[in-house]
């Protein structure tokens, strides 16, 4: 069958859009095309597409198959691009955390979908367009959401080296950016799949509690081909739990540095799971930053998300990637339940006490998926983000979401305004070939404190 896959155009072009590749569609065209079928990709996204031009592709291809993915918060930018593409395609396919997580809901959202798919969709997209082809008589395949028919769930791949690399010879390579890189020539890549841990914010319906890794041979045979084929030189290892196994991680910065792969990174830990002879050694090997779920320096807030770390812990690890030469971004979550403005305001100063880096400051979201969403979603009010661009927030808070936004604003502009993260975030963006999208992110940064002032 012919089969397009398409990361629909940005929904809002003032947003400020983060151009990564979007590994999820690279995967199901491997996948599609190990089987048999012919693949195009089309990153509208990244690419800068309008409406008006992707709807002129879908129309020029005729596909016998659409393939879209979504997030819950921007669902509705795939239902647009569904129903935009209906009249000129055969079956439309939703996959991703979206379907994964809310299951048939997405017919109700929108009736041009024909299909879903739950869960990682290797495997279960080939039994789908075989069961489509042969008249989807009968129930569909495991991991197929069907109009009329209960979902079965599908046993996810347990060994995940049998899987066809993510098909980046069809993705625009040149135009994908990350503002952190240290280099131009931007990839992606994901070295496990699952996280055995259970943060109530967080939805892990796609990959599950199940962490499968890769060896470290493997890994280091993509990175090399990435840089080789398409000019990659740094790369985010967008795991949840990069460092989840600690002699898996030496392992892989001795492949790395027995190889000599000349290739940057950067990869998201957790606070107990590095010690300075790790990151030294992460250093040595070519990561430049780690990323780590601070979350809160509020004890009580750290056992509501079900973190399971200590606030303690979290200065002894900034400390010692400081010490090993590494940048840190903390991941921060202002006012959750139980928080007043006092407790927000402890969180804030204690990102500087930390000296993290960079920060990245959200409120707490409940969304499907996760095991906050039962327990919460009834009282969740909108609160703006500045990253999000038009994207506002359904946060779950005991606070205004007037005085939540008040404060969310007091945390950005006193972390980002001086002079030192304003001066990295200049050096990082000219070294990573990122000042379009710097400059786009500084506008809509500008746009939202000004209106929130
Ligand atoms: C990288 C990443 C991003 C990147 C880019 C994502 C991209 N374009 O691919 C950035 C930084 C932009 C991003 C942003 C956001 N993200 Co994000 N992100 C991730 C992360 C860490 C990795 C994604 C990834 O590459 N996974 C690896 C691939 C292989 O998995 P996958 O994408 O899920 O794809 C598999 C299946 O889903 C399925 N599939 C996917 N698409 C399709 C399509 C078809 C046709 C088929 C058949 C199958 C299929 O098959 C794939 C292969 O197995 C995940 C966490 C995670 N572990 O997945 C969160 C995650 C996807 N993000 C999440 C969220 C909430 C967001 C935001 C909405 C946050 C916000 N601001 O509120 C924003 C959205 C911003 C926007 N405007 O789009 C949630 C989604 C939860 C949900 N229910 O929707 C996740 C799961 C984090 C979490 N644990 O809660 N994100
Ligand atoms: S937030 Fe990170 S550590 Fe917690 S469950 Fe999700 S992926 Fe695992």
């Amino acid at each position: 069958m012919r089969v397009l896959l398409a990361r629909p155009p940005r929904r809002d072009f003032t947003e400020p859009g983060l151009p990564v590749p979007p590994l999820g569609l690279a995967y199901i065209a491997a996948s599609l095309r190990a089987a048999g079928h012919a693949v195009t990709l089309v990153d509208a996204y990244a690419l800068g597409w309008s409406w008006a031009r992707f709807e002129a592709a879908v129309a020029a291809a005729r596909p016998d198959v659409l393939g879209l993915s979504a997030m819950t918060p921007v669902a509705d930018v795939a239902a647009r691009a569904a129903a935009v593409a209906r009249p000129h395609v055969g079956l439309i396919v939703l996959g991703g955390p979206h379907p994964t997580a809310v299951g048939h809901a997405i017919f109700d959202e929108c009736p041009a979908y024909d299909a879903g798919v739950s869960g990682e969709g290797e495997d279960v997209v080939c039994a789908l367009l075989d069961w489509w082809a042969a008249g989807a008589t009968g129930a569909p395949p495991p991991g197929v959401l069907a109009r009329g028919h209960p979902l079965v769930p599908a046993t996810p791949p347990a060994d995940l080296t049998r899987l066809a690399r993510p098909a980046r010879d069809l993705l625009p390579n040149a135009a994908y950016r990350y503002l952190f890189a240290t280099r131009p020539g931007f990839g992606t890549m994901i070295t496990s799949r699952g996280c055995p841990f259970q943060c109530s914010f967080c939805d892990k319906s796609v990959g599950g509690s199940r962490w499968r890794a890769r060896p470290a041979g493997d890994i280091v045979d993509e990175l090399a081909q990435m840089h080789r084929e398409h000019g990659v030189r740094f790369v985010n290892f967008y795991d949840d739990n990069f460092t989840l196994k600690r002699e898996r991680v030496v392992e892989i910065c001795e492949e790395l540095l027995r190889r000599g792969v000349d290739v940057e990174w950067k990869c998201e830990g957790r606070v107990d799971g590095v010690d300075l002879e790790l990151l030294r050694l992460m250093r040595r090997a070519g990561c430049r930053t780690v990323a780590y779920g601070v979350e809160s320096a509020n004890a009580s807030t750290l056992a509501l998300l079900r973190k399971d770390v200590t606030v303690d812990q979290a200065p002894a690890a900034f400390a010692a990637t400081r010490r090993a030469g590494l940048r840190s971004l903390a991941y921060i979550i202002l006012g959750a339940p139980g928080e007043d403005a006092a407790a927000v305001r402890r969180t804030i100063r204690f990102c500087h006490d930390i000296g993290a880096d960079y920060v990245q400051f959200s409120t707490l979201v409940a969304l499907p998926g996760t095991p906050l969403f039962a327990a919460e979603s009834g009282r969740a009010g909108s609160v703006k983000n500045p990253v999000d661009g038009d994207l506002s927030r359904q946060t779950v808070s005991d606070l205004p979401p007037e005085a939540l936004a008040g404060l969310l604003r007091e945390a950005w502009t006193g972390f980002y305004l001086r002079p030192r993260p304003v001066l990295r975030l200049a050096q990082d963006a000219v070294a990573s070939g990122s000042i379009g999208e710097a400059a786009r992110l500084g506008a809509a940064w500008g746009r939202w404190a000004f209106a929130a002032a």
